[in-house]
């Protein structure tokens, strides 16, 4: 039987600032429900209600979506932010990004990176050995969108990520977007924390260990946050642009997910 997809997406600001978002791809039964409860996402949100809240939904050739696994999810437990840096500093080397990029990436993110040291509403994307920046606009930056888990197996991922301790729709959705970002031409790894100030568990994700999760990158209390999308010098940036911001990926298997392993600290 052939549904039809559509892709929803959620755009929420609060005095002219960008709020919240959300990215969807769900069967036609299922936008009004969907959509209802984006809305109420954007209007309960930790740091205040949205002022201004946009949902659209787009109906989505079924010939051009793609299928992909979900990658390996590890959690690597770090005493402080300062070890954490560092170990995202040394899992990011280990996939192919220059020491000294990795160093200045995690300084960007952490003095912000968009324009007046704010947070950007998308991502920097990167290349891996020179550290040059290559997102044409650096206040919007690169805006994944249109992924999610295949409606079909939605369910039973859902339920396995819950039993995995994984339950909350940020990891969840963090995970679709590392794994949308993983799947995408030229990409060799990336860099993500959270601009949410209680929120400082993050992410180093890469083709061949998949989503390492590392539960403190800042300071409990900061706003700073971001994501860093390190690319081969030899990408082609339109061709990239293009698959992570329109064309639709769907994650219909979930990876291998190991229990949480303790970081020991320097000098240990
Ligand atoms: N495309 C590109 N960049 C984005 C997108 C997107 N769709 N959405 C957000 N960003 C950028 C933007 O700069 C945000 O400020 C920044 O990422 C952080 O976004 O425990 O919650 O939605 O496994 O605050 C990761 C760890 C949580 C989850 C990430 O990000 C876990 C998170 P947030
Ligand atoms: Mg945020």
């Amino acid at each position: 039987m052939k549904i039809d997809l559509f892709s929803l997406r959620m755009r929420a600001s609060r005095n002219g600032r960008h709020h919240s978002g959300a990215e969807r791809i769900v069967g036609g039964d299922e936008i009004e429900a969907t959509t209802a409860t984006l809305m109420a996402r954007a209007m309960n949100y930790s740091d205040g209600d949205a002022h201004e809240v946009h949902c659209s939904a787009e109906r989505l050739d079924p010939a051009t979506v793609h299928y992909e696994r979900l990658p390996a999810v590890t959690t690597l437990l770090t005493a402080d932010w300062q070890t954490g840096r560092r170990a995202a500093s040394s899992l990011l080397c280990r996939a192919g990004v220059a020491p000294v990029v990795a160093a200045a990436a995690i300084h960007l993110l952490a003095s912000g990176p968009g324009p007046g040291g704010t947070v950007m509403r998308g991502a920097i994307i990167m290349d891996a050995v020179s550290g040059n920046r290559l997102e044409p606009d650096a206040g919007r930056g690169i805006r994944v969108s249109r992924m999610d888990l295949a409606p079909p197996q939605r369910q039973i991922i859902v339920d396995k990520l819950t039993i995995a301790g994984l339950k909350h729709h940020r990891v969840r959705e963090a995970l679709v977007l590392a794994g949308k970002v993983l799947s995408a031409p030229g990409v060799v790894a990336e860099l993500c924390w959270s601009d949410d100030p209680t929120y400082s568990t993050g992410y180093v994700s890469d083709p061949k260990y998949g989503y390492q999760r590392i539960t403190n990158l800042k300071p409990s209390g900061d706003p700073s946050g971001g994501r860093v999308f390190f690319v081969a010098p030899a990408v082609s940036l339109p061709e990239l642009i293009d698959y992570l911001e329109r064309q639709p990926v769907l994650f219909d298997a979930l990876g291998p997910i190991s229990p949480p392993q303790k970081l020991e600290s320097d000098n240990a």
